[in-house]
């Protein structure tokens, strides 16, 4: 499939996806969301794929929800309407996705930008990049998955604080908090997603699904459902090729080589 708003591309195992309407700070359209779900669906089918990182063009990774994009903020049930079929099912998509994702967040994630980001496995960030809770500067209450992340990554103090003053949180304090994985000098940047991007494309890919799944259902669960999880998972990781090559590569004394699967 060819896009028009985001760009997909291709390196070895690792793939990137990249919004693109660099003018409008990667402002989300409702046809931009619907290149996205494609994407992720190519990128979903693509057994050679390992990795995804997601990421903006420009000098922002995404200024949310285009606010000027029709037929979004029509009324109640047109905006409730892209959050069901537009925004959820590309933050599942994220969430279930049977690879490795890493948001690159090259600047501001504001909105549903910030949402995509936190949707990410991981995310890095460029120092002068900023995350921003924007909704209430325009009368909105948060969406796109960000009442789910945020209390899970920060806490609700923090949560609460982000949300109701509205104010850019800057990369590093995101890293110190826990939203994000890192912050880095942004000349530092790019070469920081490439190696991370190619160090998860070599891990066992499998085993990094299972281990999502695990960390995902965690807060919902209890101790005992969680053990009985993990042992469910865990009998699925011991099946794949990569853990016999990982246990046989530690016995050996040698660096593994996982094919991921
Ligand atoms: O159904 C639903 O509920 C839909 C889902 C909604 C979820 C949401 O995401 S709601 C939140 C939407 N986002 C925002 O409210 C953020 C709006 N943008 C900003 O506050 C600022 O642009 C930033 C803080 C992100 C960056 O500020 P700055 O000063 O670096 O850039 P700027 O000058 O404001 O923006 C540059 C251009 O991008 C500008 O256009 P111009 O003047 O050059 O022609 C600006 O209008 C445009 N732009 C930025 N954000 C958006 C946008 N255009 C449309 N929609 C935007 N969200």
């Amino acid at each position: 499939m060819t896009y028009q708003q985001i760009l997909l591309q291709r390196a070895g195992a690792v793939a990137r996806i990249t919004l693109n309407r660099p003018d409008r700070l990667n402002a989300l359209t409702r046809d931009l969301l619907g290149e996205l779900v494609a994407a992720l669906d190519e990128v979903a089918g693509d057994r050679a794929v390992r990795a995804l990182v997601l990421t903006g063009a420009g000098r922002a990774f995404s200024a949310g929800h285009d606010l000027g994009d029709p037929g979004t903020f029509g009324g109640p049930a047109e905006t409730r309407d892209v959050l069901e079929r537009c925004y959820a099912p590309i933050v599942r998509k994220l969430a279930e996705i049977e690879l490795p994702t890493l948001a690159a967040v090259n600047g501001v994630a504001a909105g549903a930008g910030c949402s995509l980001a936190l949707a990410c496995d991981l995310a890095i960030a460029a120092n002068s990049a900023s995350f921003l809770q924007a909704f209430a500067r325009i009368g909105l209450a948060p969406d796109a998955g960000s009442t789910y992340f945020l209390p899970r990554r920060i806490g609700q103090a923090r949560a609460l604080g982000m949300t109701l003053l509205a104010e850019p949180l800057p990369a590093p304090r995101a890293a110190e908090w826990g939203l994000i994985w890192q912050a880095v000098p942004d000349a530092e940047f790019p070469a920081a997603i490439d190696a991370l991007a190619e160090r998860l494309a070599k891990g066992p890919t499998r085993a990094l699904a299972l281990a999502k799944r695990g960390l995902a259902a965690s807060p919902a669960n209890n101790l005992e459902q969680q053990l009985a999880l993990e042992a469910e998972l865990q009998a699925l990781a011991a099946g794949t090729a990569d853990f016999r090559e990982g246990a046989a590569a530690f016995l050996e004394k040698r660096p593994a080589k996982f094919e991921g699967h």
